[in-house]
C-alpha cells in the first residue's frame, strides 16, 4: 500500500494559513488608526472583544498590543 499525502490537502492547509495571516494583518491594520504598529487601549476599544480582554492580550503589560500579541490572542 502506498502512503502519500494528498497534494490538495497540503495546499488547502497552506492556503487557509495564508488567508488567516492576511485576515489577522488586515484586522490589525484597521484597528491601528495611527499606523504605529501597536494598538493602544483606545484603538483596541474599537473592538468589544479586544477591549474586554486588553490586559490579557497585552502580555508584556506595556499598555500596547503588538501584532505578535494580537496573533497569539487569535490562535
Ligand atoms: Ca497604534
Amino acid at each position: 500500500m502506498k502512503v502519500f499525502t494528498p497534494a490538495c490537502m497540503c495546499l488547502g492547509l497552506i492556503l487557509s494559513c495564508n488567508t488567516y495571516a492576511i485576515d489577522a494583518q488586515a484586522t490589525f491594520s484597521e484597528l491601528d488608526k495611527d499606523g504605529n504598529g501597536t494598538l493602544s487601549e483606545s484603538e483596541a476599544s474599537e473592538d468589544a472583544v479586544l477591549h474586554e480582554s486588553f490586559e490579557q492580550i497585552d502580555k508584556d503589560q506595556n499598555g500596547q498590543i503588538s501584532f505578535a500579541e494580537f496573533k497569539q490572542f487569535l490562535q
